[in-house]
């Protein structure tokens, strides 16, 4: 078994070449030529979704969307290698791990168009609806796995979480936590460079994978653009925490190269620089390369991976601008599971205040009705674009 790993581990290099690592080859042996055919269609697909709700959000049909766009390695790589039963705790940009655990497109951007106030059932797909509050999940997946330990199966928690996170007390209880119980729970760090505009070198003198080692909490340091690095040391990191032996810490170091959220503007704070240094480190180029030396990147197969993300990208904006408004009374709904007076009061209000149009004007009842459901959707909207749209 792997233990601290402190070099940074690389399988395919950004030219698509494979480099033999004696520790982690054995991790993705399995990975044939077909597999790797899939985590590259996989991968195409998740940046078309990305960008395909960006362009919705330009339009005005979702009221925020927060970019993955050079992350989806490290997403698909380390989604790709959980089991059915394994819980996945993530943050806001993890639409790919989402993608993986088989949530349905719409219910992706059903929060960012201020539709719903959460997407899906988080036990339908082994899931939970994304924390806003940054390092959150990473306590929700550590007491999570601490569960798994009580009932005596082999299901793993992996948490997700950015670069930032690692500053929160969150994240630090979390560690504690995990390494005193030894808890079956992955913690998957997204070192995306950024944290909104603060760069990961104002708060980590040292690389973040050196943190966990202080908690007892063994890590590795990898290419997050590399996805056979993803997938080996995801694999270790899972294998570990099956057989009882705890946490892993994986930094996954990945970048950002578009902005935080469609409200922010990355030129303001950020070298163009930087960026083209990363674009030419981008984790899909180096899949196509290495395709291409096998001799599988014909035009037969390109046009089949074009035809699947048209397709995908086509249901999202169909899902999306079909999206029925909700009943303006849903607000109200599963706030709390038993009777609340100060609810119940609000609740008498707003119906109160939705009568007052149809008593105003009684001739045009059924356009009030539509505004008022149009009002209530704007409310709902305001909770995400609240501030600007900023997260
Ligand atoms: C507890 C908390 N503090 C501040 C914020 C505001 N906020 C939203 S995103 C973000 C940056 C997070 O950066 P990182 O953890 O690196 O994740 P990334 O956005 O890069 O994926 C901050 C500070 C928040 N949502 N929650
Ligand atoms: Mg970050």
């Amino acid at each position: 078994m792997v233990e601290t790993v402190s070099d940074f581990v690389q399988l395919l290099t950004p030219e698509g070449v494979r480099t033999p690592s004696p520790d982690f080859d054995q991790w993705v042996s399995d990975v044939d030529a077909p597999q790797l055919a899939s985590l590259y269609e996989d991968m195409v697909v998740v940046r078309r979704i990305d960008t395909e709700a960006t362009a919705l959000q330009r339009q005005g049909e979702l009221g925020l969307w927060p970019p993955l766009l050079g992350q989806e390695a490290a997403q698909i790589g380390s989604a790709r290698t959980l089991r059915g039963d394994d819980f996945v705790f993530t943050s806001y940009r993890e639409n790919a791990v989402a993608y993986c655990r088989g949530v349905d497109l719409t219910d992706i951007i059903r929060v960012w168009r201020g539709n719903a106030q959460s997407g899906w059932n988080p036990y339908d797909i082994g899931m939970a609806v994304p924390a806003i509050i940054i390092g959150a999940q990473t306590l929700h997946a550590t007491g999570y796995a601490m569960g798994c330990q009580q009932d005596g199966v082999d299901s793993v928690s992996v948490a997700y979480f950015g670069d930032g996170a690692t500053s929160e007390g969150d994240v630090n209880e979390a560690l504690v936590f995990a390494a005193a119980f030894k808890a079956p729970v992955v913690f998957f760090c997204q070192n995306n460079h950024w944290a909104i505009s603060e760069p990961v070198g104002l708060q980590a003198i040292r690389p973040l994978a050196d943190r966990a080692p202080g908690f007892g909490v063994p890590s590795m340091r990898i290419d997050g653009n590399d996805i056979l690095a993803v997938m080996a040391a995801t694999r270790i990191a899972l294998e570990r925490a099956r057989s009882g032996n705890g946490p892993t810490f994986i930094e996954a170091v990945t970048y950002r190269m578009g902005p935080h959220t469609t409200a922010d503007d990355p030129t303001r704070y950020r070298d163009a620089a930087e960026l083209e240094e990363w674009k030419a480190k981008d984790p899909i180029l180096r899949v196509e390369r290495l395709l291409d030396s096998l001799g599988l990147f014909t035009a037969e197969f390109q046009a089949g991976v074009k035809a699947k993300a048209d397709a995908v990208a086509a249901e999202l904006r169909h899902g999306c601008i079909t999206l029925p408004d909700p009943e303006p009374l849903s607000v109200f709904d599963s706030v709390y599971t038993t009777p609340n007076a100060t609810l119940d009061r609000q609740k008498a209000e707003y119906t109160a205040y939705l009568a007052s149009f149809e008593a105003r004007d009684g001739q045009n009842s059924d356009d009030v009705t539509d505004a008022a459901s149009v009002t209530a959707a704007s409310v709902n909207a305001v909770s995400v674009t609240a501030g600007g749209g900023r997260l």
